[in-house]
């Protein structure tokens, strides 16, 4: 049950029950792949200018044990921080799937890498601009970062709620 209420996230039981008989139902033996997934984001984000490079960006992000497919967890992982309900409850989840090592700190690669799938998918772009959203991003965290240039829960969440382009992307 504790797990149940985990993989719920912000998803009231409703919207849980509906995921998972879609998720069942496009993917019958458990495993989404990235074709999959793109399909699911075109439906999910009609008005996204590139929600393919999204869907790819996110698959690299939430298939964490790089298996090539995301299992129902890791897909409720991506539900929850697409369509999650408070700006910290995003910037939480966003946090542990940033963590890519699960270490409960982010170095700057795991920071740059979440970033940069979030700004795609906020403004479909991803040249120059989001080069210097991304180096603005690096700055502010490296304000923040321990002498080993980690950063750790609570500041990462003070800097991204006190940055407003930093949280705009989040919103
Ligand atoms: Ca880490």
């Amino acid at each position: 049950m504790t797990e149940l209420l985990l993989l719920r996230g912000g998803l009231s039981r409703d919207q849980f029950q509906s995921w998972k008989r879609k998720f069942s139902h496009d993917c019958p033996d458990g495993r989404m792949n990235l074709a999959k997934t793109v399909e699911l984001f075109r439906d999910l984000f009609p008005s996204s200018s590139e929600p393919e490079r999204f869907a790819e960006l996110c698959f690299e992000v939430f298939d964490r044990d790089r298996r090539g497919f995301i299992d129902f967890k890791e897909f409720l992982n991506a539900v929850n921080i697409a369509t999650g309900a408070t700006l910290v409850e995003k910037l939480e989840w966003a946090f542990k799937l940033a963590d890519a090592d699960m270490d409960g700190k982010l170095d700057m690669n795991e920071i740059v890498e979440l970033a940069s799938v979030f700004f795609v998918f906020r403004t479909g772009s991803s040249g120059d601009r989001m080069i210097r959203f991304l180096t603005d991003a690096q700055k502010a965290f490296f304000q923040v970062s321990d002498h080993e240039g980690f950063v750790h829960y609570q500041d990462y969440l003070t800097t991204a709620l006190t940055h407003k382009f930093l949280y705009e992307i989040f919103l």
